[in-house]
């Protein structure tokens, strides 16, 4: 729509925009615009089959055994319909389960470009096979599947322990593509049976027929059910069936209305679910994105967790809807074991999870348990998908550390961020124009807090048309980048995925004429409301259009643009303003044919991709990215940083931040922030001093601020309050070595940074439910101060003979203990675990790249055993260097034996930097007589040192050595 059309159709236009701005502002979170799983006619159909036997059975006479996998036909004893099941063991103690059905009408959805590659299979062999059961071995015969066939089961064993069951509550339901009946009345003039005869015969391409050969066995099925159902004798399950299919119009299988919207469903019922069973566990964890607690909560009597990617305006917390980001992937943990499912799946899905002992207090379990009840506990979970395939990897762990290695090695590793990335970055809706964006810089230099970025939001465009600049705010975006530059910081403007209609737009005609917008179902470009107005969704599925969409960030195309200008990728999900559930509309058609109901929870990780490669390309493959995005699914963490959206500035909203970010990292998600201060809302000193004493403590460390909220910038809120701010900003710089060298690691093995404390305390139940305090790497505990007018916090320090040291007045504890630590408005709880050593840098300056050759201070905290270890990476901060020429230093520092060394953790590593050694502390240290270093030449010389009886601190002086270099300090 063009603005020339008349002062009044753009008077209209702002008006619209700053009604929906008003209403977007003013009101809390219309639960009435989002479905509950009654308003989902395939979560309704899916969630009212009950517990029972299942209609499903396994042909075991069809099993066939290929070099990756074992394929056998299954068959729902009701339909008939024919269904071709795949496992695969996979390297590193993983299995994956398909299903699909063996004869689709037309070919179902498959996830793509989310597996980093097709996973390295291990042989899976028959280790015993009788009329009602099949035994597979796999992983060195550590783990046995057993497919049971009737009705159909899994059950997935390692010696006599049962880990896992899979349809073991007969759950499973696969809804087969069907040829939509144009009249429903002569539905059930005929049997089932013979409704799959005419399928068959009908439908199924010759080609598909000579591709899946129904086996002996599954004709024997067929004839038996046609039999069966000829003389009325049911099999269970199959009176509940008949009447679901009896409903079909009603159920919403065909079409299907919410609110003003009506889904065309133009291939009729398609969903998938299932069951399983985790018997021995009763702490589950991930799914995200939810604001809720850490451990997932059972859903009985409520609603499943929803994921689908949504704009929910004003967001509720601590309940299952669905947000902005769907990641399908859930741990279940016991002292003994961690297990994850990987439901590969990117249409809408929900998640039920039942446990047998919830609402049981540890009082009713002990009565249980000495009542000689016996039961052991177990949670059961299910799955529930409106289309595509059952895709579902089995992580066996045994240790989280392993299932963190096994769902990376399926989705690839958290990237590793430029060093300016995980400083702190200044955001708000939006700073105005070059004057503005000026005076704020020059503010934090004035007050003396570091800041490496600052943001752009959609006012920066003209008109909101993206990769533009309003050339009256922002007439030279180039001179403006380059005083950043100049001190070494960054910008970071935003780039979403809607694309203004307009013909004087070029992005929009270039989109256009190659025909890269999503369709309608009717085949014309797609159109929906979003902040230009009208606006077109390119379609980021389709891999030429990502190519198109990453060259427009080239220095030539982007105009005003420089190296030091980043991305932000808002609206995502994506957001229609107009849309159902302000969203796209599923029966909109994608790149292949494919209904966006396949796709929608892929569509963010597409635009995230797409973005992240044009900044690679734009610097000819040598600078690494950083794009942050709202929207995210499996597999996001390969391109940058995500946020949690639009929280308030609340306390509820501060403390719901740590374990909605934590289960991000669970599902390989480590870049994860919360906006600082709270985006909707205003918050006052208190709560704002304290989320910055928080963000500064999570991986993705930014301000954000509502367009209609009153400035907060750091120095805004007085003297005191700004001292706080700055103190705990500068905190942050200090220990940038460390969270560089733990975003290294989660890159390499995909750890999380930012980690549960079950996930480095593992037998330690009273570690398994702990939402308000969490780990930084294996070092360092945080406890947030997340309540208003605090006077002290809990902390709880794990650990049998565990050490803990206070970072600021060194004392120390020793778990396990709850300890009630006293804090004023000026303390944040963070403890250093004994056995750990911290890399800092202590000298701050005012943006992260300054302080790049600067020298380090290594905290080494002592165990009982007097004994600590901990790495440091080092690397340029910023090209591919250290993966293309292994341009990197990776170093471990041992301390044993009152010696502290320093070796390469990486012979392969080579990176020359001046940086050094300038000092080292060591807490729970006894005095020593005398302090020697000695370097790799042979050469030794004495120290000066400080020793603090009170503290139990070693402060040794000037090493002076290169942080590259080997050598071992002797403390006599
Ligand atoms: O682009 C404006 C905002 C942005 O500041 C925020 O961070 C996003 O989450 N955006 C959402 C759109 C509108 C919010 C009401």
């Amino acid at each position: 729509m063009a603005e020339v059309a008349g002062g009044t159709l753009s008077l209209r236009w702002i008006v619209l925009t700053w009604v929906t701005i008003y209403i977007m502002t003013t009101e809390a979170v219309d639960r009435s615009n989002f479905k509950t799983c009654e308003q989902s006619a395939f979560c309704k159909r899916q969630r009212n089959v009950k517990p029972e036997n299942s209609p499903y059975r396994a042909l075991l006479n069809s099993l066939e055994v290929t070099e990756k996998s074992i394929k056998l036909q299954l068959i729902n004893e009701v339909n008939k319909v024919p269904l071709l099941l795949e496992v695969y063991g996979l390297q590193g103690n993983m299995t994956r389960i398909k299903i699909n059905e063996l004869n689709p009408l037309k070919p179902r959805y498959e996830v793509q470009d989310v597996l980093v590659q097709d996973p390295p299979t291990v042989p899976l062999t028959v280790m015993g096979k009788d009329e009602g059961s099949v035994e597979l071995g796999f992983g060195n015969g550590l783990y046995k599947l057993i497919i049971t066939s009737r009705p159909f089961r899994m059950d997935i064993m390692t010696g006599n322990e049962l880990l896992l069951s899979i349809n073991s509550r007969g759950l499973m339901v696969f809804e087969h593509l069907r040829k939509r009946k144009d009249s429903y009345t002569e539905k059930f003039s005929s049997t089932v049976g013979s409704m799959w005869s005419k399928i068959k015969n009908v439908f199924i391409s010759e080609e598909k027929k000579e591709e899946n050969v129904q086996s002996e066995e599954m004709k024997e099925a067929t004839k038996a059910g046609e039999e069966e159902t000829a003389q009325g004798d049911q099999p269970e399950g199959k009176d509940s069936q008949k009447e679901s299919e009896e409903k079909e119009d009603e159920a919403g299988m065909w079409e299907e209305t919410f609110k003003t919207h009506t889904d065309s469903k133009p291939s009729g019922p398609s969903s998938v679910g299932l069951d399983f069973s985790l018997p021995g566990f009763e702490h589950v964890y991930g799914i995200p994105e939810h604001a809720d607690n850490l451990k997932l909560k059972t859903t009985d009597g409520g609603d499943p967790y929803r994921l689908y990617n949504l704009d929910v305006f004003q967001y509720e917390i601590f309940n299952p809807m669905a947000l902005y980001g769907a990641i399908p992937v859930m741990l279940a943990h016991n002292v003994r074991r961690t297990l994850g499912i990987f439901w590969l799946n990117a249409a809408e899905t929900w998640v039920d999870i039942s446990s047998n002992t919830a609402g049981k207090t540890l009082f009713g379990k002990m009565l249980d348990y000495m009542q000689g009840a016996n039961e052991i506990p177990q949670t059961d979970v299910r799955w529930i998908s409106e289309s595509g395939i059952i895709d579902v990897f089995v992580l066996l762990g045994p240790s989280p550390f392993d299932v963190f290695r096994q769902y990376t090695s399926l989705t690839g590793t958290q990237a590793l961020p430029p060093l300016f990335a995980i400083a702190y970055h200044q955001c708000r809706w939006n700073y105005n124009d070059e004057e503005d964006v000026r005076n704020v810089d020059a503010g934090f230099d004035e007050h003396d807090i570091p800041y490496d970025v600052i943001w752009l939001d959609i006012e920066h465009t003209d008109g909101k048309r993206y990769f533009t600049w309003d050339s009256n705010k922002f007439p030279n975006p180039k001179d403006m980048l380059q005083n950043l530059d100049s001190k070494k910081r960054k910008m970071v403007s935003i780039v979403d995925p809607h694309i203004k209609i307009d013909s004087g737009y070029r992005i929009h005609n270039a989109i256009q004429s190659r025909n890269f917008y999503i369709k309608t179902k009717d085949g014309s470009d797609y159109e929906g409301w979003c902040w230009p107005g009208s606006a077109g969704y390119p379609d980021f599925t389709n891999p030429e259009m990502r190519s198109w969409w990453a060259s427009m960030f080239a220095y030539d195309q982007y105009e005003g643009s420089m190296d030091n200008l980043y991305t932000w990728n808002d609206m995502n999900e994506p957001s229609v303003f107009n849309g159902p559930e302000v969203t796209m509309h599923k029966d909109a058609v994608h790149f292949g044919g494919w209904e966006h109901r396949d796709v929608h929870n892929l569509y963010a990780f597409y635009v995230q991709m797409a973005t992240a490669d044009g900044q690679i390309q734009r610097s000819g493959g040598t600078e690494r990215p950083f794009v942050l995005a709202r929207g995210f699914f499996a597999g996001s963490q390969r391109y940058g940083a995500v946020w949690t959206g639009d929280n308030s500035a609340e306390w509820d909203h501060l403390k719901v931040s740590l374990p909605m970010c934590l289960s991000l990292g669970l599902a390989g998600v480590s870049f994860c922030g919360a906006d600082v201060g709270g985006f909707f809302k205003h918050p006052s000193p208190e709560l704002l001093v304290r989320w910055y004493q928080a963000g500064a403590y999570q991986p993705f460390f930014r301000a954000h601020a509502h367009l209609d909220t009153p400035r907060r910038e750091p120095w805004l809120f007085g003297e005191e309050n700004k001292q706080l701010i700055r103190t705990v900003i500068r905190e942050r710089y200090t220990l940038l070595p460390f969270w560089y060298t733990f975003f290294y690691r989660a890159y390499r093995t995909g750890e999380p940074v930012m980690r549960p404390m079950w996930v480095e305390f593992p037998g330690d139940v009273d570690t398994f439910s702990l939402d308000e305090q969490y780990m930084l790497g294996n070092a360092l505990l945080i406890r947030p101060v997340t309540e208003q007018d605090a006077r002290g916090v809990q902390v709880y320090m794990p650990g049998k003979g565990q050490f803990w040291y206070d970072v600021r007045s060194h004392q120390r504890y020793t778990g396990p203990q709850m300890l009630y630590v006293p804090v004023t408005i000026s303390t944040i709880p963070v403890y250093q675990r004994g056995g750990t050593i911290v890399p800092r840098k202590e000298r701050v300056r005012r943006s992260s790249s300054c302080m790049q050759s600067d020298p380090y201070t290594l905290y080494v905290a002592l165990n009982a055993q007097n004994a600590a270890d901990g790495d440091l990476f080092v690397d340029d901060g910023h090209t591919f260097n250290f993966e293309k020429r292994r341009e990197y230093i990776h170093r471990k520092f041992t301390f044993a034996n009152n010696s502290l060394t320093s070796r390469s953790a990486d012979p392969n590593g080579h990176y020359n930097t001046a940086a050094w050694i300038e000092r080292v502390l060591v807490l729970g240290a006894r005095r020593p007589s005398s302090v020697v270093i000695k370097l790799s030449d042979g050469s030794e010389s004495s120290l000066d040192f400080e020793h603090n009886a009170e503290t139990s601190v070693l402060t040794i002086r000037k090493p002076a050595v290169n942080v590259g270099a080997d050598w071992t300090l002797y403390i006599r």
